[in-house]
Protein backbone atom coordinates (compact mmCIF):
# COMPACT_ATOMS: atom_id res chain seq x y z
CA UNK A 1 0.00 0.00 0.00
CA UNK A 2 1.66 2.90 -0.90
CA UNK A 3 1.13 6.00 1.65
CA UNK A 4 1.57 9.68 0.98
CA UNK A 5 3.25 12.05 3.10
CA UNK A 6 -0.45 13.81 4.20
CA UNK A 7 -1.42 9.97 5.50
CA UNK A 8 1.41 9.80 7.36
CA UNK A 9 0.94 13.13 8.71
CA UNK A 10 -2.49 12.41 9.34
CA UNK A 11 -1.73 8.55 10.58
CA UNK A 12 0.63 10.56 13.26
CA UNK A 13 -1.91 13.10 13.74
CA UNK A 14 -4.20 10.06 15.20
CA UNK A 15 -1.90 8.31 17.15
CA UNK A 16 -1.03 11.81 18.55
CA UNK A 17 -4.72 12.21 19.71
CA UNK A 18 -6.00 8.69 19.80
CA UNK A 19 -8.83 8.17 17.67
CA UNK A 20 -9.70 8.49 13.95
CA UNK A 21 -8.63 6.32 11.35
CA UNK A 22 -5.78 7.02 8.30
CA UNK A 23 -7.71 5.05 5.40
CA UNK A 24 -10.22 2.81 5.35
CA UNK A 25 -8.06 -0.27 6.23
CA UNK A 26 -6.83 1.49 9.75
CA UNK A 27 -10.57 2.01 10.25
CA UNK A 28 -11.41 -1.53 10.21
CA UNK A 29 -7.87 -2.28 12.01
CA UNK A 30 -9.43 -0.06 14.91
CA UNK A 31 -12.84 -1.70 14.94
CA UNK A 32 -11.62 -4.83 15.37
CA UNK A 33 -9.26 -3.29 18.31
CA UNK A 34 -11.99 -1.52 19.41
CA UNK A 35 -14.33 -4.83 19.51
CA UNK A 36 -11.52 -6.45 21.48
CA UNK A 37 -11.12 -3.85 24.12
CA UNK A 38 -13.59 -2.15 26.49
CA UNK A 39 -11.27 0.84 27.22
CA UNK A 40 -10.61 1.53 23.41
CA UNK A 41 -14.22 0.56 22.69
CA UNK A 42 -14.95 3.93 24.66
CA UNK A 43 -13.11 6.14 23.09
CA UNK A 44 -13.71 5.12 19.74
CA UNK A 45 -16.09 6.78 17.13
CA UNK A 46 -18.89 5.00 16.35
CA UNK A 47 -18.74 3.81 12.62
CA UNK A 48 -22.29 4.19 11.96
CA UNK A 49 -21.91 8.07 10.92
CA UNK A 50 -23.59 9.03 8.09
CA UNK A 51 -22.71 12.63 7.25
CA UNK A 52 -24.97 14.51 4.77
CA UNK A 53 -24.48 18.26 3.09
CA UNK A 54 -27.79 20.13 4.63
CA UNK A 55 -29.16 23.95 4.59
CA UNK A 56 -28.08 26.33 6.24
CA UNK A 57 -29.57 26.23 9.82
CA UNK A 58 -32.64 28.28 10.33
CA UNK A 59 -31.04 29.50 13.54
CA UNK A 60 -28.65 31.53 11.18
CA UNK A 61 -30.91 32.12 8.56
CA UNK A 62 -32.79 34.01 11.11
CA UNK A 63 -29.87 36.00 12.83
CA UNK A 64 -29.33 37.30 9.16
CA UNK A 65 -32.33 38.63 9.16
CA UNK A 66 -31.97 40.50 12.39
CA UNK A 67 -28.48 41.76 11.53
CA UNK A 68 -29.82 44.18 8.98
CA UNK A 69 -27.18 44.94 6.27
CA UNK A 70 -24.06 43.41 8.22
CA UNK A 71 -23.95 40.29 5.83
CA UNK A 72 -23.23 42.04 3.07
CA UNK A 73 -20.67 44.83 5.17
CA UNK A 74 -16.88 44.30 3.76
CA UNK A 75 -14.67 44.61 6.63
CA UNK A 76 -10.91 46.01 6.08
CA UNK A 77 -8.78 44.55 8.67
CA UNK A 78 -5.12 45.73 9.02
CA UNK A 79 -2.88 44.25 12.09
CA UNK A 80 -0.88 47.46 13.31
CA UNK A 81 1.14 45.17 15.79
CA UNK A 82 2.85 42.92 15.39
CA UNK A 83 4.52 44.70 12.19
CA UNK A 84 5.48 42.50 9.41
CA UNK A 85 8.70 40.68 9.98
CA UNK A 86 9.08 42.83 13.25
CA UNK A 87 11.55 41.12 15.73
CA UNK A 88 9.70 41.33 19.45
CA UNK A 89 11.86 40.57 22.12
CA UNK A 90 10.97 38.15 25.27
CA UNK A 91 7.55 35.75 24.65
CA UNK A 92 4.69 38.45 24.85
CA UNK A 93 3.16 39.43 21.57
CA UNK A 94 0.78 41.98 21.84
CA UNK A 95 -1.62 42.35 18.26
CA UNK A 96 -3.52 45.36 18.10
CA UNK A 97 -6.14 45.37 14.95
CA UNK A 98 -7.53 48.33 13.03
CA UNK A 99 -10.80 47.21 11.25
CA UNK A 100 -12.56 49.61 8.71
CA UNK A 101 -13.92 49.54 5.53
CA UNK A 102 -17.65 49.02 4.52
CA UNK A 103 -19.07 47.84 7.62
CA UNK A 104 -22.74 48.38 7.66
CA UNK A 105 -22.85 48.24 11.24
CA UNK A 106 -20.65 45.34 11.63
CA UNK A 107 -18.67 45.30 14.92
CA UNK A 108 -17.01 43.14 17.32
CA UNK A 109 -18.15 42.78 20.57
CA UNK A 110 -19.86 40.04 22.96
CA UNK A 111 -23.11 40.37 24.14
CA UNK A 112 -22.41 39.66 27.85
CA UNK A 113 -25.73 38.22 27.78
CA UNK A 114 -25.85 35.64 25.11
CA UNK A 115 -21.82 35.42 24.96
CA UNK A 116 -22.24 35.84 21.49
CA UNK A 117 -21.41 38.18 18.70
CA UNK A 118 -19.29 39.58 15.94
CA UNK A 119 -15.71 39.11 16.49
CA UNK A 120 -12.36 38.09 14.98
CA UNK A 121 -10.49 35.16 14.40
CA UNK A 122 -7.05 35.45 15.19
CA UNK A 123 -4.54 32.31 14.22
CA UNK A 124 -0.50 32.19 15.53
CA UNK A 125 0.69 29.71 12.86
CA UNK A 126 -1.76 26.98 12.21
CA UNK A 127 -3.12 26.62 15.42
CA UNK A 128 -7.15 26.36 16.38
CA UNK A 129 -8.23 30.75 16.18
CA UNK A 130 -8.54 32.30 19.21
CA UNK A 131 -12.06 34.58 19.41
CA UNK A 132 -11.47 38.58 19.23
CA UNK A 133 -14.56 40.55 20.38
CA UNK A 134 -13.35 43.93 21.68
CA UNK A 135 -10.82 45.30 19.51
CA UNK A 136 -10.31 48.34 22.11
CA UNK A 137 -8.88 45.78 24.48
CA UNK A 138 -5.04 44.56 24.10
CA UNK A 139 -4.98 41.07 22.80
CA UNK A 140 -1.97 39.51 24.06
CA UNK A 141 -0.20 36.33 22.80
CA UNK A 142 1.78 35.12 25.86
CA UNK A 143 4.61 32.58 26.45
CA UNK A 144 5.34 32.34 22.50
CA UNK A 145 7.97 30.29 21.35
CA UNK A 146 11.22 31.56 19.98
CA UNK A 147 11.97 31.61 15.72
CA UNK A 148 9.53 32.76 13.11
CA UNK A 149 5.44 33.01 13.54
CA UNK A 150 3.11 33.99 11.26
CA UNK A 151 -0.47 35.76 12.49
CA UNK A 152 -3.47 35.37 10.18
CA UNK A 153 -6.75 37.21 11.58
CA UNK A 154 -10.43 37.49 9.59
CA UNK A 155 -13.49 38.98 10.30
CA UNK A 156 -16.10 36.35 11.62
CA UNK A 157 -19.95 36.39 12.06
CA UNK A 158 -21.12 35.36 15.96
CA UNK A 159 -21.96 31.82 14.27
CA UNK A 160 -18.17 31.98 13.27
CA UNK A 161 -18.91 32.26 8.97
CA UNK A 162 -15.86 34.36 7.71
CA UNK A 163 -16.16 37.02 5.74
CA UNK A 164 -14.44 36.30 2.78
CA UNK A 165 -14.14 39.99 0.99
CA UNK A 166 -11.08 41.03 0.16
CA UNK A 167 -9.26 42.89 3.04
CA UNK A 168 -10.81 41.26 5.14
CA UNK A 169 -8.02 38.47 6.33
CA UNK A 170 -4.46 40.13 6.97
CA UNK A 171 -1.10 37.70 7.40
CA UNK A 172 1.95 39.41 9.20
CA UNK A 173 5.10 36.72 9.86
CA UNK A 174 7.27 38.38 12.80
CA UNK A 175 9.94 37.11 15.12
CA UNK A 176 10.20 36.25 18.51
CA UNK A 177 13.57 36.44 20.32
CA UNK A 178 14.39 34.91 23.26
CA UNK A 179 11.23 33.50 23.65
CA UNK A 180 8.77 31.37 26.26
CA UNK A 181 9.07 28.22 27.75
CA UNK A 182 8.75 26.25 24.96
CA UNK A 183 7.23 23.30 27.62
CA UNK A 184 3.97 25.15 28.32
CA UNK A 185 1.55 25.87 26.22
CA UNK A 186 1.20 29.92 24.71
CA UNK A 187 -2.07 31.75 25.84
CA UNK A 188 -4.11 34.94 25.56
CA UNK A 189 -4.19 37.10 28.46
CA UNK A 190 -7.19 35.74 29.71
CA UNK A 191 -5.39 32.42 29.60
CA UNK A 192 -6.88 30.62 26.27
CA UNK A 193 -4.71 27.93 24.88
CA UNK A 194 -3.23 29.45 21.77
CA UNK A 195 -0.98 26.59 20.71
CA UNK A 196 0.51 23.80 22.51
CA UNK A 197 4.12 23.80 21.15
CA UNK A 198 6.18 20.91 21.68
CA UNK A 199 3.44 18.79 21.86
CA UNK A 200 0.97 20.02 19.45
CA UNK A 201 -0.17 17.42 16.78
CA UNK A 202 0.06 20.58 14.13
CA UNK A 203 3.77 20.95 15.35
CA UNK A 204 3.93 17.31 13.82
CA UNK A 205 2.28 18.92 10.49
CA UNK A 206 5.06 21.75 10.55
CA UNK A 207 7.49 18.85 11.30
CA UNK A 208 6.87 16.73 8.46
CA UNK A 209 6.35 19.40 6.15
CA UNK A 210 10.15 20.94 6.93
CA UNK A 211 11.61 17.61 7.07
CA UNK A 212 10.18 16.46 4.14
CA UNK A 213 12.94 15.15 2.15
CA UNK A 214 13.47 12.83 4.55
CA UNK A 215 11.57 9.19 4.04
CA UNK A 216 8.03 9.13 4.82
CA UNK A 217 8.87 6.69 7.98
CA UNK A 218 11.20 8.88 9.32
CA UNK A 219 8.99 12.08 9.72
CA UNK A 220 6.23 10.21 10.81
CA UNK A 221 8.14 8.72 13.54
CA UNK A 222 9.61 11.74 14.64
CA UNK A 223 6.37 13.68 14.72
CA UNK A 224 5.17 10.50 17.41
CA UNK A 225 8.04 11.21 19.65
CA UNK A 226 7.09 14.42 21.58
CA UNK A 227 10.36 14.58 23.00
CA UNK A 228 12.39 14.02 19.44
CA UNK A 229 14.51 17.13 18.90
CA UNK A 230 12.90 17.36 15.13
CA UNK A 231 9.57 18.50 16.50
CA UNK A 232 9.99 21.88 17.09
CA UNK A 233 7.73 24.83 18.86
CA UNK A 234 5.02 25.91 16.70
CA UNK A 235 6.58 27.64 13.61
CA UNK A 236 5.04 29.80 11.06
CA UNK A 237 8.46 30.44 8.89
CA UNK A 238 7.82 28.21 5.76
CA UNK A 239 4.61 29.93 4.53
CA UNK A 240 4.64 32.01 1.55
CA UNK A 241 2.06 34.52 1.38
CA UNK A 242 1.93 34.71 -2.05
CA UNK A 243 1.33 31.21 -2.68
CA UNK A 244 -1.84 29.48 -2.33
CA UNK A 245 -3.08 29.37 1.05
CA UNK A 246 -6.24 27.04 2.83
CA UNK A 247 -6.76 29.34 6.10
CA UNK A 248 -8.83 25.74 8.15
CA UNK A 249 -11.42 28.03 10.50
CA UNK A 250 -14.13 25.84 11.35
CA UNK A 251 -14.87 23.30 13.09
CA UNK A 252 -13.27 24.14 16.08
CA UNK A 253 -14.26 22.53 20.02
CA UNK A 254 -17.17 21.43 21.63
CA UNK A 255 -20.41 21.59 19.85
CA UNK A 256 -23.30 20.86 21.96
CA UNK A 257 -27.47 20.42 22.10
CA UNK A 258 -28.76 22.22 18.71
CA UNK A 259 -25.49 23.01 17.80
CA UNK A 260 -24.80 19.33 17.19
CA UNK A 261 -27.37 19.03 14.29
CA UNK A 262 -25.58 20.97 11.78
CA UNK A 263 -21.69 21.47 11.82
CA UNK A 264 -20.22 24.54 9.85
CA UNK A 265 -17.11 23.76 7.65
CA UNK A 266 -15.51 27.37 6.72
CA UNK A 267 -12.29 28.46 5.58
CA UNK A 268 -10.19 31.06 4.02
CA UNK A 269 -8.53 31.04 0.84
CA UNK A 270 -5.93 33.41 -0.26
CA UNK A 271 -4.13 33.15 -3.87
CA UNK A 272 -6.57 30.29 -4.36
CA UNK A 273 -10.06 30.17 -7.11
CA UNK A 274 -12.03 27.13 -6.74
CA UNK A 275 -13.05 25.14 -9.60
CA UNK A 276 -16.97 26.34 -9.03
CA UNK A 277 -15.69 29.53 -9.02
CA UNK A 278 -13.89 29.38 -12.32
CA UNK A 279 -10.20 28.24 -10.75
CA UNK A 280 -8.57 25.47 -10.33
CA UNK A 281 -8.24 24.18 -6.95
CA UNK A 282 -10.83 22.18 -4.78
CA UNK A 283 -10.96 21.93 -0.84
CA UNK A 284 -10.79 18.35 -0.11
CA UNK A 285 -12.47 17.20 3.34
CA UNK A 286 -11.94 14.04 4.78
CA UNK A 287 -13.87 13.14 8.50
CA UNK A 288 -12.50 10.48 10.92
CA UNK A 289 -10.34 9.30 8.03
CA UNK A 290 -13.07 8.13 5.79
CA UNK A 291 -13.93 8.95 2.58
CA UNK A 292 -12.43 12.52 1.30
CA UNK A 293 -15.10 14.25 -0.41
CA UNK A 294 -14.69 17.80 -1.91
CA UNK A 295 -15.64 21.46 -1.62
CA UNK A 296 -15.91 23.67 -4.89
CA UNK A 297 -17.02 26.67 -4.24
CA UNK A 298 -15.87 29.24 -1.62
CA UNK A 299 -18.65 29.17 0.99
CA UNK A 300 -19.49 27.08 4.07
CA UNK A 301 -21.17 24.04 3.89
CA UNK A 302 -23.30 22.21 6.82
CA UNK A 303 -22.77 18.66 7.55
CA UNK A 304 -25.42 17.00 9.51
CA UNK A 305 -25.91 13.29 10.58
CA UNK A 306 -23.11 13.58 13.42
CA UNK A 307 -22.38 10.98 16.27
CA UNK A 308 -21.19 11.86 20.18
CA UNK A 309 -17.35 11.83 20.91
CA UNK A 310 -14.48 12.80 19.41
CA UNK A 311 -14.07 13.41 15.64
CA UNK A 312 -11.08 14.43 12.85
CA UNK A 313 -11.81 16.98 10.52
CA UNK A 314 -9.06 17.20 7.84
CA UNK A 315 -9.37 20.25 5.45
CA UNK A 316 -6.51 20.39 2.24
CA UNK A 317 -6.23 22.52 -0.37
CA UNK A 318 -5.83 20.37 -3.72
CA UNK A 319 -4.91 21.46 -7.37
CA UNK A 320 -7.14 20.02 -10.42
CA UNK A 321 -5.08 16.61 -10.57
CA UNK A 322 -6.02 16.18 -6.37
CA UNK A 323 -2.34 16.96 -5.39
CA UNK A 324 -2.05 18.53 -1.91
CA UNK A 325 -1.01 21.79 -2.91
CA UNK A 326 1.89 22.51 -0.56
CA UNK A 327 2.72 25.55 1.77
CA UNK A 328 4.41 25.88 5.23
CA UNK A 329 2.55 22.78 6.13
CA UNK A 330 -0.46 24.54 6.28
CA UNK A 331 -2.50 23.54 3.48
CA UNK A 332 -3.55 20.43 5.05
CA UNK A 333 -4.74 20.68 8.52
CA UNK A 334 -6.81 18.59 10.89
CA UNK A 335 -8.79 19.81 13.91
CA UNK A 336 -10.67 17.68 16.45
CA UNK A 337 -14.02 18.39 17.56
CA UNK A 338 -16.29 16.97 20.29
CA UNK A 339 -20.06 16.50 19.63
CA UNK A 340 -21.70 16.27 22.91
CA UNK A 341 -25.79 15.02 22.74
CU1 LIG B 1 -15.65 32.44 15.67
Amino acid sequence: MKLSRFTLQACALSLLTLFGGCSSDMNANKTANASASPAATAAATPATQTLTVTQRPQKITDQMRERGEQDEAAPALKIVEPAANATIKGSTVRVRLNLSGDLKGYKPHKDPATKMGNHIHVILDNQPYEAYYELGEPFELRNVSAGAHTLRVFASRPWHESYKNDGSFQMVTFNVEGGGDPSKPTTTAAGDKMADNRSAPSNANAANAKTSTNANTATAAAALTPEGKEMPPSTGGAVDKSKPLLTYSRPKGEYTGDDTNAIMIDFWLTNAKLQGDGGDYRVRYTVDGGEAKFIDKWEPIWLAGWTAGKHSVKLELVDKSGNAVENGGYNTTTREITVVK
